[in-house]
């Protein structure tokens, strides 16, 4: 298809050309694309979830966000590209799935790294000390909230926040997901970086449920993703394979039922870490695409 004239899928956006990318995806998609708002953040920005779909097909859906950490921008660089670059991996999907895209979750956070600290990672809610601001989104989900890799300083960068799903940010998201239950069959998770796939939980090292079938569909992703440009990413459940936390939101959205449940850590490992260059967001949105295509190609196959 033809791509928007203005918008640079290789380079890091700034939330305002972002947000008029939303814009000009539904104008000019009108029957593929669709832009919800689903609510207001901190410092009252719109929170834009993007819905692709073809109208009258299945009600199978695979929801995506990224962003949800403000300095890991590949993150939001993935979810911009893969609506558009990665229509020749997703078009055949869209026959049977409708994704629901959130292509920044922590707006204000994400902002406050383009103009003020690079290395942001919080949202910018003020807390009780008022020497220090921002909640961690991704420990403020309603899941074994506050117990372990979390922290109840609001100094910390790993702040949980003063309740679960304190945050506007985490409020939008919870009930976007909850009123959209019956559809949500896949949730995935956008950060960076370390190269890996992670599935639950991230709150126990129980083993989830269904971790066999998680595991194989993670392999298979990461086989995907590795055929490309060689790319090695690990897999397993988060605990193990990262680090335990609490109020994730991957472990949140798999005690709610859907049962297909991943956090992707892009590029690198390390080297760049949160500075990755734009000369890689092309190569790396490509592989990823490929994992991201497999996972939604499995959850058609069910
Ligand atoms: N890493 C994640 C974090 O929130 C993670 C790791 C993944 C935790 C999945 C829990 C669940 O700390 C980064 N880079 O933010
Ligand atoms: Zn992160």
């Amino acid at each position: 298809g033809q791509k928007s004239k203005r918008h640079s899928y290789t380079k890091y956006n700034t939330w305002e050309k972002i947000a008029e990318w939303t814009r000009e995806m539904a104008k000019k998609y009108p029957n593929l694309v669709k832009r919800l708002d689903i609510g207001g953040t901190t410092e009252g920005r719109p929170m834009y979830v993007l819905q692709i779909g073809k109208s009258g097909t299945s009600r199978r859906a695979v929801f995506m966000d990224c962003g949800i950490h403000a300095r890991e921008w590949i993150s939001p660089a993935f979810c911009q590209w893969f609506l558009i670059e990665g229509e020749e991996e997703i078009t055949e999907l869209l026959n049977s799935l409708t994704f629901y895209i959130l292509p920044v979750l922590n707006i204000d956070g994400y902002v406050w790294s383009w103009t003020e600290d690079r290395m942001w990672r919080k949202n910018r809610a003020p807390t009780v000390d008022e020497e220090c601001i921002g909640t961690d989104l991704n420990r403020n989900f309603n899941i074994s909230w506050c117990e372990i890799g979390s922290s109840d300083e609001p100094c910390s960068e790993i702040f949980c926040g003063s309740a679960a799903e304190s945050e506007k940010e985490t409020q939008n998201v919870a009930n976007f997901i909850r009123s959209h239950m019956d559809s949500i069959k896949a949730y995935i998770t956008i950060h960076s970086y370390s190269q890996m796939l992670l599935y639950p939980f991230s709150y126990t090292y129980d083993p989830a449920p269904n971790s066999k079938e998680l595991d194989e569909i993670a392999k298979e992703a990461v086989h995907k993703l590795h055929s490309l440009y060689g790319t090695s990413y690990v897999y397993g459940p988060s605990a193990f394979t990262i680090y335990p936390t609490s109020g994730s939101s991957d472990d949140w959205a798999y005690a709610k039922g859907i049962n297909y449940s991943f956090t992707f850590e892009l590029r690198d490992k390390g080297k760049k870490g949160f500075l990755l260059p734009e000369s890689k967001i092309k190569p790396t949105c490509q592989e990823t695409t490929l994992a991201v295509a497999s996972i939604a190609q499995y959850v058609i196959s069910q």
